[in-house]
């Protein structure tokens, strides 16, 4: 073992001996506090005591770091990085085909089923191994192994190969220059560009161990709406000092291109990507980077979105503008992700069709190394959306998966939404794009058409609280995006379960309610805002709170009366065959379903169909009758939330439980907020009363039009 390898064990040992304050959920889900059960910790006392990495190397040097202090954190006592192995029982990690040590133990046979980045953990001659084709595998496998144990499986007799079944898992960060975060609910951004690259702070490696510890291995450090000062000599200097604080945890960095930087930086009177300048201009751009950034990931462009610039500002199409950028890319590896979350500056028809409208078309067009990226549903991350009709629809080009893990739309910093269930109905919808059973999973991994290249990328929700999150549970979407981007067939209560379980406790009566409040909570925040295919009824700019009578934005497609339609006979969007078609654009079998307003499935019946007020539900009750029942039980379900919260005091450090417990009292009265801001407002076209039993609104509708929040967190700083 090297001076500075031992010295650094005893730095190490060091930190964990010494006893930790109270928690204030810095540690997210790695925590690694010693294993309560006696029985279960001298099991694995047996098989890990000692540790042998095989290998000298940034990222084989994290997994000796990591193995060796989550082991002692969960055994209680040292364990040792040693040179010598197989003398006793103990844990090998190596690269297969690279370690002599792991190739005493492991056969050809036993790696058959690997794939790049995946893991074997294996049993054999009384070793415990952990090995792969690669670096980044020995990283995932030795995480795997180290969550294995926090939630207390046994190790006897392991033997578990996974590989991943997504290749790009990738945070987004809408973070600006200035350290705003766009959308951000969790303070200012962790990157703290003025004094990069100097100054590194701890956080960097804390964020690369986390996501490494979840399978994410791309970040996307900065906004798409994007600044083209990034690409400035210096700051790519910046991005290159982050990206040596990644590299040893397997993540790649990436950027977000915007299209008119080579008018802004470089001097030129044109960003046309059909002009050889520009095409001159990125090419030794990406020559810069990467000479500064030799594993540099690419480029995320959001182009001729919202008024970012693009290649339709010079008659070019997204291919054109994708294609130009990719071949800058291509000669270093690198991929460009593509965004298809685009809407017409000109007065639009329906929104939601022209992602489709504008793709399909393209499909075939672009290179082998570009991939376009859809957020999950049609319009815009809102609390519930039926899938995009472009999953399915975009056979040649690999489509990859847009979530927002940050909460626009779904109660921001303070309410407790579990959206690991959001992404789980999304990823297991069915496009029917050939024939039933054509889910979603199937196309972020790419088997519906056999795509190689596949991805999936997370808006990301961490800033600068000290918990990471702001709110503790966000820890949990953090989470959730990073397990089922390293497998899409996940279930939502599983990873629930094993967050609430590494974060929380492994008591079983609170372990089943923390669950309990996650699964739950997804459907509770769309019944208190957006029940029965509602949708873009926010308040306007920040999107804080209710806003449905939002009729004064500069766009049509802006304001909330363009997407409820309420009218005296009604409410909701007609998108159906004889309304703005958009249903048209999905498979057969998915419009099938949802054509006919007395079949469609009751959560997106206000999406597809403007339903009259006395239209009678499946339960019996009118519309207007159910909507009402569905705002009050929303908000109902948020007192319930927070007494079962209650039940778990005993179980939880005093710091955590208190943190939660304060959010959750603004989320019971936020959720009555919206139920009472909504009822009032529909009520006008309605003209029918809150039924009987139910609580009218507190106020009147004046009264909640003229609340106005002018510092609600996360609003874009400028346009
Ligand atoms: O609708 C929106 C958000 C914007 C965001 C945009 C996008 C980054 O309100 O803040 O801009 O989506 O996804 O590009």
């Amino acid at each position: 073992m090297t001076a500075r390898r031992t010295s650094f064990i005893a730095i190490l040992l060091l930190a964990v001996i010494t006893p930790c304050h109270a928690e204030d959920g810095y540690r997210l889900w790695l925590r690694f506090d010693k294993v309560g059960d006696e029985h279960i910790r001298v099991a694995y006392l047996r098989q890990a005591s000692r540790a042998t990495v095989d290998g000298d190397s940034p990222v084989l040097n994290t997994v000796a770091k990591e193995l060796t202090a989550g082991l002692t954190g969960l055994l209680g006592q040292p364990v040792p990085l040693v040179a010598e192995a197989g003398v006793a029982p103990g844990l090998i990690a190596g690269v297969w085909g690279a370690s002599a040590l792991v190739a005493r133990y492991v056969s050809q046979a036993d790696v058959q089923g690997l794939q790049p980045e995946g893991f074997l953990i294996t049993q054999k001659e009384g070793q415990l191994i952990i090995t792969a084709l690669d670096e980044r595998g020995v990283l995932y496998g030795a995480f795997f192994l180290l969550r294995h144990m926090q939630l207390l499986e046994p190790v006897e007799g392991i033997h578990i190969l996974q590989n991943p079944k997504v290749k790009l898992r990738v945070l987004n960060h809408w973070d600006n220059l200035d350290r705003t975060v766009e959308r951000g609910y969790a303070g200012f951004s962790i990157w703290n560009w003025h004094e990069l690259p100097e100054y590194l702070d701890v956080r960097y490696t804390d964020y690369a161990r986390a996501n490494a510890s979840i399978g994410i291995n791309g970040a996307v450090v900065t906004n798409v709406n994007a600044n083209a000062l990034v690409f400035r000599h210096d700051y790519l200097e910046k991005a290159a000092a982050l990206a040596g604080v990644f590299r040893p945890y397997g993540i790649k960095l990436y950027l977000t291109a915007r299209f008119s930087a080579p008018i802004e930086l470089g001097g030129l009177d044109t960003a046309d990507p059909l002009d050889p300048r520009v095409q001159q201009w990125w090419k030794k751009k990406a020559e810069e980077v990467y000479r500064l950034i030799p594993d540099f990931g690419g480029f995320l462009v959001k182009a001729n979105s919202e008024g970012q610039p693009g290649p339709q500002d010079y008659g070019r199409s997204h291919a054109d503008g994708a294609n130009m950028l990719a071949d800058a890319l291509a000669p270093f590896g690198g991929i460009v992700m593509w965004r298809a979350f685009i809407y017409s500056h000109e007065a639009p028809g329906d929104r939601a069709k022209q992602a489709y409208d504008e793709f399909v078309p393209l499909d075939g067009q672009f290179r082998a190394n570009v991939l376009i990226q859809a957020k999950n549903g049609p319009i815009d991350f809102q609390p519930r959306e039926p899938i995009h009709p472009l999953f399915g629809a975009m056979k040649k080009a690999p489509l990859m998966m847009e979530f927002q893990i940050t909460k626009e739309y779904l109660g921001q910093g303070t309410h407790l939404v579990g959206l690991a269930s959001l992404y789980e109905e999304v990823l297991q919808a069915d496009t029917y794009a050939r024939g039933k059973g054509s889910i979603v999973a199937k196309v972020a991994d790419g088997t519906l058409y056999g795509q190689a290249l596949t991805g999936m990328a997370g808006v990301a929700n961490i800033g600068t609280a000290r918990n990471w999150t702001g709110n503790l549970f966000g820890q949990a979407d953090w989470y959730a995006f990073g397990r089922l981007a390293w497998d899409p067939y996940l279930s939502a209560d599983i990873i629930f379960r094993e967050w609430a379980e590494m974060a929380f406790t492994h008591a079983p009566a609170a372990l089943d309610a923390i669950v309990w409040m996650l699964s739950g909570s997804y459907e509770t925040c769309v019944r208190y805002m957006t029940p029965l295919g509602l949708h873009h009824i926010m308040a306007a700019g920040h999107h804080y709170g209710p806003g449905p009578w939002v009729d004064n934005m500069s766009r049509a497609d802006w304001n909330s009366t363009y997407y409820h339609r309420a009218d005296e006979q009604g409410l909701g969007f007609n998108r159906s065959e004889s309304g703005s078609g958009a249903l048209l654009q999905y498979a057969p079998g998915f419009r099938q379903q949802y054509a006919d307003m007395d079949k469609c499935p009751e959560q997106y019946l206000l999406w597809f169909h403007h339903v009259p007020w006395n239209h009678r539900m499946h339960s019996g009750r009118t519309l207007w009758e159910e909507l009402c029942w569905q705002y009050h039980q929303g908000a109902s379900e948020v007192t319930a939330l927070r007494e079962k919260w209650r039940s778990v005091k005993a179980y939880i450090d005093e710091e955590r439980y208190e943190q939660v417990n304060m959010h959750l009292a603004i989320q019971e009265k936020e959720a009555r907020w919206w139920r009472d801001a909504c009822l009032a407002y529909f009520k006008e076209f309605s003209r029918m009363e809150i039924p009987p039993g139910l609580e009218k609104p507190k106020h009147s509708l004046e009264y909640y039009e003229s609340l106005e929040f002018p510092y609600a967190p996360g609003i874009r700083p400028r346009w």
